[in-house]
């Protein structure tokens, strides 16, 4: 009797081991599903992508002579979950096992876990072997780690390697070069993202995602993304010869309109499998050894997917489920209507990265990370509301990758696993790093009054708020100094303007004071 594999949206690997795992007469199925579909609000171009990209993966395996069950969204019988989906499949065709690679998300892992306990047939769950680290490698290097860091485990993953190494040692005599790739960008042409026309298949998925997610967040126009191996592979040969040689120079960069600068726009193609993680470092590696890119761009850009993305998936399956309940901070304030339309700010810096990804389901490292991120840290959002809106905009976000990022990495709501110490800025970095606060309503040297940028207020009243726990942390004194050198009135009206901002956020969502015939309504 024939066995089947569950393949998910996020498992379009020819890899896959569950996928390997199969003889010539067992089956595959797939499946479209309003729960996967609305369990946050998706991006419209996150659920595009996501059907797009399985409808051709299914042609795929069809062509290799595979029997493939596909249920889309549309189709009467679909019961609209994945594990009820299984089972209808198995009463149908009774297949004598299930084999299915573990799931990126420990939500759905643990459904199907349960659905293995009571299931009539044997449900087989198999390690995601898509990744560099094993599950083993990574409890290997955190025990006996009292404060794990990403940096101790990347050198592991480059002596795992050997990338960028020779002999034992690092390549230019330094294992990161990040000292190097903190340039403001001085302006001119960057190349354009690659784009791929949208064929029968995609234009399909984009009519169903008009009319069935007309509601969720977000526009199809700019839709940029590769939705089959061959474009991906495509995105990433673009990305090695024309935007690597500058990745590391302007990688912490922000330009108003400048939506993706030298970024490489993989992560989607890479967390949907389409991408191998480790071929990718090795394709950079040899732009480097053929003298066609600096070591601190080639190196910068390895660290990101052999240091931070391995890590911060080893983090999230050491510690879920438990890591999604912290919340070091006790942050608790709404997350602002804003950020679900940016015409709602006047802060030009949130309106930029949320315009961006309104239009691309994309914002760049540092969009992510120092203005929405810093934000919504300096506000004292509500880490489930911003970890929701994370997963929710992204095209690349599964709970993995976005939980570590999102939690610890900007809202240090993990109390330090991530980082060891908050990502907080005032506007003085973002004018440091961008174009931005020339073009907006906000003085950023300003600190009190209606003209003030925001975000200093909100910083030192941050700062102010967590002192004594933050008093600890050696990596913080010099900052906190700043704060022992205010008097008593100085500090009174900081918090008096940060006061006033949140409520006028609560009770508005949008930042704008109200007009005087406003007030005289
Ligand atoms: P590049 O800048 O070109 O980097 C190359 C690759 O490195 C990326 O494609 C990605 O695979 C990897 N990478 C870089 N930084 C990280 C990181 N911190 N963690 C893991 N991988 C990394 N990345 C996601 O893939 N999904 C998410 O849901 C996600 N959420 C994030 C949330 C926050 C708050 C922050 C600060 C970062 C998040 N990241 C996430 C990491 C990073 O911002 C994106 O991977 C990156 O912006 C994707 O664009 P790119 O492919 O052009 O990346
Ligand atoms: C993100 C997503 C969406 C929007 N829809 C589906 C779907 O209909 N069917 C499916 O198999 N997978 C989908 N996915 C990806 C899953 O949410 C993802 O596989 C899990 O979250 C595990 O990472
Ligand atoms: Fe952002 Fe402040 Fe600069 Fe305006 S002035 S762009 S709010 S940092």
């Amino acid at each position: 009797m024939a066995r089947c594999c569950l393949v998910l949206g996020d498992q379009l690997s020819d890899t896959l081991p569950s996928l390997a795992s199969l003889d010539a007469d067992d089956c595959v199925l797939m499946a479209e599903v309003w729960s996967e579909a609305t369990y946050v609000n998706h991006h419209k171009q996150k659920i595009a992508l996501i059907f797009s990209a399985m409808r051709h993966f299914a042609d795929r395996l069809r062509e290799q002579g595979r029997q493939v069950y596909y249920v889309t969204l549309d189709d009467e019988a679909n019961t609209h979950d994945l594990v009820t989906e299984i089972q209808r499949h198995q009463n149908q065709y009774g297949f004598s096992e299930w084999v299915i690679t573990e799931p990126g998300e420990w939500r759905l892992l643990d459904q199907l876990q349960h659905l293995s306990q009571s299931f009539e047939v044997p449900l087989t769950l198999l390690p995601d072997t898509r990744f560099i680290a094993t599950a083993e490698e990574f409890a290997a290097f955190l025990k006996g780690r009292k404060q794990p860091r990403m940096e101790h485990f990347y050198r592991v993953m480059r002596r795992k390697t050997g990338i960028l190494m020779a002999d034992d040692q690092p390549m230019g005599g330094q294992w990161n070069f990040d000292a190097d790739n903190r340039k403001s960008f001085p302006g001119g042409v960057t190349p354009a993202p690659r784009t791929h026309p949208p064929d029968a298949v995609t234009r399909d998925v984009f009519a169903l995602v008009e009319t069935r997610f007309a509601d969720h967040f977000g526009t199809l126009d700019q839709f940029f993304w590769p939705v089959t191996q061959a474009q991906a592979e495509s995105v990433l040969n673009h990305f090695l010869s024309e935007r690597l040689p500058f990745f590391g120079d302007y990688q912490d960069a922000l330009v108003a309109g400048n939506d993706t600068l030298f970024h490489s726009l993989i992560s989607t193609a890479l967390n949907i499998g389409f991408l191998d993680p480790l071929e990718v470092c090795r394709r950079a590696e040899a732009e480097y050894l053929a003298g066609r890119a600096p070591l601190n761009a080639v190196e910068g850009f390895i660290r990101q997917i052999l240091g931070w993305r391995e890590y911060v998936r080893g983090l999230y399956w050491a510690y879920m489920p438990e890591y999604k309940t912290r919340n070091a901070l006790g942050a608790t304030e709404p997350l602002p209507g804003f950020f679900w339309d940016e015409s709602l700010t006047d802060m030009r810096c949130l309106k930029e990265a949320i315009r961006n990804t309104r239009e691309h389901a994309y914002a760049h490292h540092i969009q992510r990370l120092m203005v929405t991120g810093n934000f919504a840290l300096l506000l004292g959002a509500s880490v489930d509301e911003v970890t929701d809106w994370y997963l929710s905009v992204y095209a690349d976000a599964f709970e993995w990758v976005e939980l570590p990022n999102t939690l610890g990495m900007a809202l240090f709501a993990d109390g330090g696993l991530m980082g060891s110490k908050p990502y907080c800025a005032s506007g003085k970095y973002i004018d440091r790093m961008s174009d931005y606060c020339k073009g907006c309503r906000y003085q950023v040297k300003d600190t009190l009054g209606d003209d003030a940028c925001p975000l200093n207020a909100l910083y030192w009243d941050f700062l102010l708020t967590h002192r004594d726990s933050f008093q600890k942390n050696p990596r913080m004194a010099m900052v906190l100094r700043n704060i022992d050198r205010m008097d008593d009135a100085k500090t009174e009206a900081i918090q008096a303007q940060a006061h006033t901002f949140r409520r006028r956020l609560r009770e508005t969502g949008s930042d704008r004071l109200p007009t005087a015939q406003e007030v005289l309504l």
